[in-house]
């Protein structure tokens, strides 16, 4: 059988700055605290760091900090947060653990990007 990226522990398939705010936690609702996140998508997981990792082309280095959270993405819900933000491009990700995040990015090329990318890894992930 041929690997597949996704199946290689720590690949990472996209990285980058969103701001983040976590808005529930087990289905109970969080007060907001937007901030800057480094965003890490890799295999099934979600990772968030507070500091920018180390980024070459293509490519992605732990420059050694712990993440501040991850989150499984498998069975998460994916949508546009439209009434739950007066900010543009903010994306709306609810886990099965209730936890629920906002993902925002003042570029629509960005946001767009990580759209797609999660609705793919989470449509996987729901396939297996
Ligand atoms: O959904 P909310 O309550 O309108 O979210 C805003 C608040 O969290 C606000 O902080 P206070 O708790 O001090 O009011 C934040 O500064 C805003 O950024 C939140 O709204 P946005 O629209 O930025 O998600």
């Amino acid at each position: 059988a041929v690997a597949r990226i996704q199946d290689i522990p720590h690949e990472v398939e996209k990285a980058g700055q969103l701001k983040k705010t976590k808005i529930a936690e087990g289905g109970r609702k969080l007060r907001k605290n937007w901030a800057m996140s480094w965003v890490v998508l890799a295999g099934n997981s979600l990772i968030f760091y507070k500091e920018p990792k180390v980024q070459g082309p293509g490519s992605w280095r732990p420059s050694g900090s712990k993440p501040e959270s991850s989150v499984d993405l498998r069975g998460a819900v994916l949508d546009w947060a439209r009434d739950m933000s007066s900010r543009k491009n903010v994306i709306h990700l609810r886990m099965v653990t209730g936890n629920e995040f906002l993902l925002q990015s003042d570029s629509d090329a960005v946001i767009q990007d990580w759209y797609q990318i999660l609705q793919n890894v989470i449509e996987k992930l729901d396939r297996e």
